[in-house]
């Protein structure tokens, strides 16, 4: 097996004064944080669709990668499998993502697409059994290909829904095989560029129709991961249903499917919806579905998906804050859904990218953990809504409009202010990051 990233060794940890570039600083795997191994905590997975089978190319230009795996045969797929499982071991991560379409060439029929998975499934299977390494979750590309234009389980020709239900089953029976922790549905063109021509209703009773297919599909063969479905609000339709954390919420109540299906929050996903990272994350943990993260951030100029490294500590430890608040990992971790620049051409910048986001987000993990050990934030949240511990005050809760409105009047109420203690809450989270 020849070498791709030959010459690179193993990244270790070397502490905040490691002289040279290829070491971590901050990821330290065996560190205990909150009484957990750091690697556990994090639980980072290598993204196969950016790394491996992105060719660099943007609106503007075509292919600007020159790797020796690209082209559309089998012969092709093996190689950028070896290239895979060699930069997954140098960086050290314990999983990987991927796409059917990233992984094996399209077929001239979908049998032999299918077969083709199945065939690098296989090559994946004894890799993962000789290195250790494992599936974070799959997933299936239902957005590349032109059939796919109008969308897949929304899409207004039926046959188009049947081609993916078989593409979804495959890739579930791969993930399945492979022993996935999850499998994810991100609505690639679930949306509309038009109302013109868009039937919304009949379009969302297809989609709920699709996933309760794939949640059967699943109790079916006993896999035991969770289903994950990705919120996006635009690109690349200029709709997108699965809006945002609530929305999915709202799709997932609307066809009897909550507490069968959790998310998977990504950061950039976050920004285009006009929210937060932090935000997406502490309300999927409040409504019971939080799942796991795509890690990556937008550029803040220029408005698009444009899926780079994470770089940004204090940004990321607001986020691991809401990870640790809601308890932590279990089938869920960080996956790395971000792509080098295109004139980042050297196998050294494909390490290099991981080597500095995992020091980001161990940074950041220590700062949250700092954070919460500490208990001030938690102390003051706490203490602000105290007044709704007095057994008095829960009897509002239970009681009607009227009930209340005549206490209000016989106590004389006349509420006093009180300070929300913003800046000083910031002052306390800029002690630790
Ligand atoms: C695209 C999405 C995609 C999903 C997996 O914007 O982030 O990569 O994570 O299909
Ligand atoms: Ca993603
Ligand atoms: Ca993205």
């Amino acid at each position: 097996m020849s070498s791709y990233f030959h010459g690179i060794q193993k990244i270790r940890y070397e502490g905040a004064q490691a002289a040279g570039d290829f070491a971590f600083r901050h990821y330290n795997p065996d560190e205990i944080v909150m009484g957990k191994r750091m690697e556990d905590h994090l639980r980072f997975a290598v993204a196969y669709w950016h790394s491996l089978a992105w060719p660099g190319g943007d609106p503007f230009g075509g292919q600007t990668f020159e790797r020796p795996w690209f082209g559309d045969t089998m012969d092709k797929a093996r190689q950028k499998a070896d290239a895979a499982f060699e930069m997954f071991a140098i960086l050290g991560v314990p999983f990987f993502c991927f796409h059917d379409a990233d992984v094996r060439p399209e077929g001239a029929t979908l049998a032999e697409s299918l077969g083709n998975l199945d065939e690098i499934t296989d090559l994946f299977g004894q890799k993962m059994e000789e290195t250790g390494t494992r599936l974070l979750w799959g997933t299936a590309n239902l957005f590349s290909h032109r059939r796919y234009m109008s969308g897949a389980a929304t899409n207004p020709d039926p046959d188009v829904f049947a081609y993916a239900a078989a593409t979804v089953k495959g890739c579930m029976d791969a993930t399945h095989r492979l022993g996935g922790q999850n499998y994810v549905l991100w609505g690639g063109r679930e949306g509309y560029e038009t109302l013109l021509n868009t039937d919304l209703t009949r379009e969302a009773d297809h989609a709920g129709r699709f996933l309760r297919m794939v949640v059967d599909y699943k109790h079916k063969i006993g896999f035991k991961g969770a289903i994950l479905v990705e919120p996006k609000p635009q690109e690349p339709s200029k709709h997108q249903y699965d809006y945002d954390v609530a929305t999915v919420y709202g799709f997932l109540r609307r066809f009897g499917l909550e507490g069968e299906v959790k998310l998977n929050i990504e950061a950039g996903h976050a920004i285009l919806a006009g929210h937060s990272f932090e935000h997406e994350l502490a309300l999927a943990a409040s409504l019971g579905l939080f799942g796991s993260i795509d890690m990556n951030r937008n550029d803040y100029q220029s408005g698009w998906d444009t899926d780079q490294f994470p770089d940004n500590v204090p940004e990321m430890a607001r986020a691991y804050y809401e990870v640790l608040r809601a308890g932590g990992f279990t089938t869920g971790g960080t996956n790395f859904d971000a792509k080098i620049r295109r004139q980042s051409l050297d196998p050294e910048d494909l390490i290099l990218a991981h080597v500095g986001a995992m020091d980001v987000c161990a940074r950041a993990l220590k700062a949250a953990a700092a954070l919460l050990e500490d208990g001030a934030l938690e102390a003051a949240r706490k203490a602000r809504y105290a007044g709704w511990d007095r057994p008095e005050n829960q009897r509002i809760l239970a009681s009607d409009l009227a009930s209340v409105a005549k206490g209000a009047l016989d106590r004389g109420l006349n509420p006093r202010p009180r300070s929300g203690r913003q800046e000083r809450l910031e002052n306390i989270w800029n002690k630790f990051v």
